[in-house]
């Protein structure tokens, strides 16, 4: 413990240079010339891009080291943010902002003959995450540097993130993402504060004398090792001084395991060996929302979760810390279950390394961890087989189940013995396994409990976790997610930027509450007539993308209709393709004109997980549904759908902006939150969308006049369930959704051939599990307001700029702010 070298002010720094066109020629060409090793003429596009992600690194690195090393002088309370995903998206430009070195950039490649446009497409961005959940984590990471907040975010470094999806056939095929195939320059390693993480094996007890007592202890022995070897990356704010870590665990085979086998001269079993370690952290996992139970995964969960605890005592602690008081040092969040293992690791640590009694260690714990939940979907919950967490991780069931007797007791006590009410609490799930439940496990364990959006912190409170809400109502909060603007809109886009800065300056980069002062804005014609000319460039600038990137063309004058979040049943994207099929259906059947038709492109980027089969059946009829209107010559004079392959951060900067209508159709009561609707919203987009997640909150702050709402609400899908949902009604009683769904029966869209989108059809007919035929009419009705607000460009355009001025509260900086007064209470280091 405590192995950190004193850190005093005097400590020497070299200071980054200061920023200048010749200043940043110079260092662009030291590094392509000393450290790419090839000189201006013959470097490859790869090698100006190393060379100038790692020149714009020297600008910000003497802030890094001070940060870290005030960090480590002062020893502030800091946040710990343990994360399994970190969706990044690239980091050149996000750093050239924070550094505010973009022009300086621009003019010194410039006159090294260099189109900086050039190097930012070289970029591979780190996937390592699959969707909402990673994004989140990267957005918070962002805010916590911009406000100065001492933290630190720890994960895992997958070598291979997110799977790539290419479409054959219009079927969803994924392909491995080699993002470190051509160097990561914003990435530090450092084996030298590698990790060892132990796995398997027993336990056994053992006697030690203390003074004049003997005392029985458990100890773990383990059966097998990997090291973690973590990786830096800096996590710049925006132009503060301050440049906070994240610390990525990359997994290696132990050398003494390796040294052992080869001194038997089997050299195929240590390299058996070494493979077996390193797919620790070789893959993320494609699943969202619908975790498998997959043995690897709880290993990489236990192993990023033991590496950053024992990161977090050995390095950032001063030596003899008292490790009572480390919840005055630190509060670990656990962004969802993933990272839940790490309650009984540290009492584990606490309890067997530093020999704390039970009590102690459970009241250090519990002060030192707060829990995110981000879903209401129980499949989603995670649940860990016992024999298979025994198997693993022997000595931690044995920590858990006392938790959970200690944790039963006091349920016993305050409810007389009611022993249903255990079984439904128990940490420990008996049926229809014996399994771990590690929603349970958080809960009982954290300091605070928080949802991410008011109705989800509500559903938590009322349904999910109400046993645990009513036993400790004060361990509930909310926070409401948010994204970070420097990405969202600062970066992603400029022409926005630009017209808000002009007219209300440029402190709402740090402070969007500050976009309240673009309301009276809206009802200036004027700048409404800027505010449509920036949209209408937003979408040129889509539409040249689209054909560079994907070969897609796309109109680029018509309404810009986009969903675009993971594909999962639960947020509809059936509810919007059958949308698409009824306007097909209507012009072809000639009882719609074209003419009366306002003319849209509906574009849709989604992944779906891998094993998800009925998520993969829903990509291949969005795609054969474009298929057939866009070769339709008169439907595709109004009605495009455009679906590009491997939806990621890349593509949602270009493609948020240019949006004119927002799609967030989820199934009210299903959707946590949703953190893509808040930066349409953000951008001027329309949402049309249920009463689900975070729409609520958007709904409520930019009005109803300026969002379409539609559909049934939690309230009322909870009773259709109670009552007995029966989709085929909903059929029957209604001629045009008959029609669509006919359609898509009939093979109207897979070549005449019935069979191909056949489990669709029979699965919203027969089960329908997230009411899709119930919102159906609700949902044309709305689209119907949409066509006709739409005709209307200059009322659209004073509610798409309502949209932005009312959506400050959905920055990430308030997201932080919420976590660190209910639950962190750490406080911002000084500029
Ligand atoms: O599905 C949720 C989104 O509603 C939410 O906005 C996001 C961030 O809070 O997290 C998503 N999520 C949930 N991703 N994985 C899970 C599984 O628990």
């Amino acid at each position: 413990m405590g192995s950190v070298a004193r850190v005093t002010e005097s400590t020497p720094l070299i200071t980054s240079p200061e920023p200048s066109v010749e200043g940043f020629v110079r260092e662009y060409l030291r590094e392509l010339n000393f450290t790419q090793g090839t000189v201006l003429e013959r470097a490859s596009t790869n090698d100006k891009y190393l060379a100038l992600a790692r020149t714009v690194r020297h600008y910000l690195m003497s802030r890094w080291m001070r940060t870290t090393n005030e960090h480590l002088r002062t020893q502030p309370k800091a946040v710990a943010y343990l994360s399994a995903e970190y969706l990044l998206g690239r980091q050149l430009d996000n750093a050239l902002i924070a550094a505010d070195l973009t022009e300086v950039a621009s003019e010194a490649l410039a006159s090294l003959g260099i189109d900086l446009a050039d190097l930012r497409e070289a970029e591979v961005e780190p996937g390592l995450g699959n969707g909402g959940l990673g994004r989140l984590a990267a957005c918070f990471v962002d805010s916590l540097a911009t406000m100065s907040i001492p933290a630190i975010g720890y994960g895992i470094r997958y070598e291979y993130g997110i799977f790539r999806q290419n479409f054959v056939d219009g079927w969803q095929v994924e392909e491995p993402d080699h993002w470190l195939d051509n160097g990561s320059p914003w990435e530090f390693a450092h084996p030298e504060h590698e990790v060892t993480v132990s796995f398997g094996g027993r336990t056994e007890t053992v006697t030690e004398q203390v003074g004049d007592d003997t005392v029985e202890r458990t100890r773990w022995v383990p059966g097998w090792k990997v090291l973690g070897v973590p990786y830096n990356y800096m996590v710049p704010g925006y132009r503060n001084g301050c440049v906070n870590t994240l610390r990525l665990w990359s997994a290696r085979a132990t050398h003494a395991f390796d040294l052992e086998i080869f001194n038997y001269g089997d050299y195929a079993e240590a390299v058996r060996a070494q493979t077996f370690a390193e797919n620790i952290s070789k893959v993320l996992y494609p699943e969202d929302s619908t975790p498998q139970g997959k043995e690897l995964r709880l290993q990489q969960q236990y192993f990023f979760v033991a590496c950053s605890l024992r990161d977090f005592i050995d390095q950032l602690l001063p030596e003899g810390f008292d490790l009572h008081r480390l919840p005055e040092r630190v509060c670990f969040q656990l962004n969802d279950t993933h990272p839940v293992i790490a309650v009984p690791e540290l009492m584990r640590i606490l309890v067997d390394e530093q020999g704390f009694a039970w009590d102690e260690a459970w009241e250090v714990t519990q002060g030192c961890f707060a829990y995110t939940c981000h879903t209401l979907l129980p499949e989603a919950l995670e649940v860990w087989p016992v024999e298979l967490l025994g198997r693993l991780l022997p000595r931690h069931l044995e920590i858990i189940y006392r938790i959970n007797d200690e944790f039963l007791d006091e349920v016993r006590e305050s409810s007389g013995d009611d022993e249903l009410l255990v079984r439904r609490m128990s940490i420990i799930a008996e049926h229809p396994q014996r399994a771990v439940r590690m929603a349970h496990l958080a809960t009982v364990a954290a300091t605070k409990v928080n949802g991410v959006a008011e109705l989800h912190s509500q559903l938590l409170r009322d349904k999910v976790l109400a046993d645990f809400a009513r036993l400790w109502p004060e361990k509930f909060t909310n926070v409401t997610n948010g994204v970070t603007p420097r990405r969202f809109v600062r970066l992603a886009n400029p022409g926005l930027s630009g017209l808000i800065t002009e007219a209300i300056g440029d402190g709402w980069v740090t402070d969007l509450d500050r976009l309240r002062d673009l309301e009276p804005m809206a009802d200036d014609p004027e700048f409404r007539r800027r505010f449509r000319e920036v949209k209408a460039a937003n979408k040129e600038r889509l539409a040249g993308f689209l054909e560079r990137r994907d070969g897609i063309e796309i109109p680029a004058d018509t309404m810009l209709d986009v969903m675009v979040k993971r594909l999962h049943e639960y947020k509809r994207q059936t509810l919007k393709i059958l949308h698409v099929v009824t306007l097909y259906d209507r012009i072809v059947s000639g009882r719609l004109d074209p003419e009366d038709v306002v003319p849209r492109t509906v574009v849709f980027g989604a992944k779906a997980a891998p094993g998800y089969a009925m998520a993969k059946q829903i990509i291949g009829l969005i795609n054969h549904v474009g298929s057939v209107v866009n070769a339709h010559p008169e439907v595709s004079r109004v009605l495009r759908v455009a679906f590009p392959a491997n939806y990621d951060v890349t593509v949602a900067e270009t493609l948020i902006p240019a949006a004119d209508l927002s799609e967030q159709i989820s199934l009210a009561g299903k959707e946590a939150s949703g953190t893509g609707n808040m930066k349409f919203a953000l951008n001027g987009a329309l949402t049309v969308g249920t009463d689900d997640g975070a729409n609520v909150e958007i709904r409520q702050l930019v009005g109803d006049d300026n969002f379409f709402l539609f559909g049934l609400t939690e309230p009322e899908a909870a009773a259709v369930a109670e009552a007995g949902y029966r989709p085929s009604a909903y059929y029957e009683e209604n001629p045009v959704l008959r029609r669509a769904l006919d359609l898509v029966a009939r093979g109207e869209f897979s070549g005449g051939d019935r069979r191909v989108f056949e489990p669709i059809v029979s699965n919203l007919l027969g089960e329908d599990r997230f009411m899709v035929l119930a919102d159906f009419q609700s949902y044309l009705d709305a689209q119907e307001r949409v066509e006709t607000a739409y005709r209307d460009p200059d009322a659209w355009s004073r509610a798409a700029v309502l949209n932005v001025a009312r959506s400050g509260f959905f920055s990430s900086d308030r997201s932080m702010r919420d976590y660190l007064d209910r639950i962190w209470h750490a406080e911002p280091m000084e500029a």
